[in-house]
């Protein structure tokens, strides 16, 4: 039975799972038997941990606000429905790379799901100086089944015009992406905030840097406009959870049909923020090297593997609306349809490490910082660290078309945290 929305409570969940005959399974005995403890930590929304004599779920809830900065700041409760969706589209794909979903529950905007343990946040395993083997793999599958599936490569026009229909109404988290990624850290907004005054120089070269500014624009209106692939939209370390055998990708609320670079560059991004804020965590300075180094490695990796996948889901599929595979079965035309594939690829890795950088930035001059960086006590060594992402940004960003592959990338990577 539906029961209209209320933001729940330690005292109040119990009781209302209780009504669902899947978590009830899953928790096992009574409802009065069930522990509960709220630990969100995310910018958005209340995530509690429920613990019953059978088992354990996860339950995610939206606030009708922004938790971050209170109820100044309202919020669609549908982001919880568009993060099902999402969700259950991701599941078709790669099922093993996502959690399971016991239970969802649109009017009190909230979904039931698989508890993960022992995994944990990537972001704080990479504080932390952790290994994960299978990372870039895992991760590579993920964006090249749900990219590839969810696009025109591999479906019918018709298929993807009603992805896009039924994602349309997810402004107002679109619409957080467009004003905290794409344009508040290029000019004076209330939300901005960056360490000062370490960092008020460069915060206002980036203001006044019109070249800059421009080329991020002209990724904002691909952000805005360029409807290739339902993306998870938010695919940082932070939604990632990981063991060094599994990894889980979570929280797709901020999931439409977009460019794809958008979530291959997140991840890509996220990784250069942890190769930088590793001189913050080290124990003395040099003692993270190796860790620094595997980091450029899973970065590398993960495009590497993505591209690889990408080609041979692209070169198995018969499917898609673009490219039909019958127009090019001579041999002429399979040489020129796979020189068009390469060229696809490039021009992706392009918005790849463009959106990257993008990502990068505002991570350090827009409201929503990262763990990696906030993390580090002293302003001057975090604020050392913040520039140089800053540095490899903006580097990112303008020479784009210009970066051969991305070995290009780590080597300025390499080349910025040797230089400051
Ligand atoms: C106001 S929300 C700020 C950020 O939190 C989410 O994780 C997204 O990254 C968003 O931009
Ligand atoms: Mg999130």
């Amino acid at each position: 039975m539906s029961q209209p929305y209320r933001a729940l409570s330690d005292g109040s969940l119990p009781e209302v799972l209780a009504a669902m005959p899947q978590v009830r399974e899953q928790l096992g005995g009574a409802f009065t038997q069930w522990s509960v403890q709220e630990v969100g930590d995310g910018n958005l929304n209340l995530v509690f941990i429920v613990k019953g004599p059978g088992g354990s779920v996860i339950v995610k809830q939206a606030l009708p606000y922004v938790r971050l900065v209170g109820d100044s700041w309202p919020l669609p409760l549908a982001r919880s429905y568009y993060e099902h969706m999402a969700l259950t589209e991701q599941t078709k794909h790669v099922p093993k790379l996502v959690p399971k979903i016991y239970h969802y529950d649109r009017d009190l905007a909230l979904i039931v799901m698989e508890y993960l343990t022992p995994h944990i946040i990537m972001r704080k395993g990479l504080i932390q100086g952790i290994e994960y083997p299978l990372f870039a793999s895992h991760i590579a599958e993920f964006m090249a089944q749900t990219l590839f599936k969810t696009s025109v490569l591999a479906i019918s026009a018709a298929e993807h015009k009603r992805r896009i229909w039924a994602f349309i109404d997810n402004i107002a988290l679109c619409k957080i992406t467009e004003d905290l990624v794409f344009t508040d850290p290029y000019r004076v907004a209330k939300l901005n905030r960056w360490t000062e005054p370490f960092l008020d120089d460069i915060a206002a070269e980036f203001r006044e840097d019109e070249k800059l500014k421009l080329a991020v624009q002209k990724r904002k209106l691909q952000f805005l406009t360029s409807a290739e692939a339902m993306i998870h939209g938010d695919l940082h370390t932070g939604s990632i959870m990981v063991t060094p055998l599994d990894t889980r990708v979570i929280d797709p609320e901020f999931a439409f049909v977009g460019p794809m670079g958008f979530d291959v560059g997140a991840v890509i991004g996220n990784l250069l923020i942890a190769y930088f804020a590793q001189a913050g965590h080290e124990e003395r300075p040099g003692a993270r090297t190796p860790y620094r180094h595997w980091i450029l490695v899973q970065a590398e990796q993960v495009w590497r593997q993505f591209n690889k996948r990408f080609l041979e889901l692209w070169d198995a599929s018969k499917s898609g609306e673009a490219y039909m595979p019958e127009l090019f079965t001579d041999p002429q035309g399979a040489v020129a349809f796979a020189a068009e594939k390469q060229r696809f690829m490039r021009s992706l890795f392009a918005d790849t490490v463009s959106f990257a950088g993008i990502k990068m930035i505002r991570r350090v001059l827009g409201l929503a910082h990262t763990e990696d960086l906030e993390s580090i006590k002293d302003p001057a060594v975090r604020a050392s660290c913040e520039r140089k992402v800053l540095n490899l940004a903006r580097r990112l960003i303008l020479d784009a078309d210009k970066l051969t592959g991305i070995g290009d990338v780590t080597i300025a990577a390499r080349g910025v945290l040797a230089a400051q």
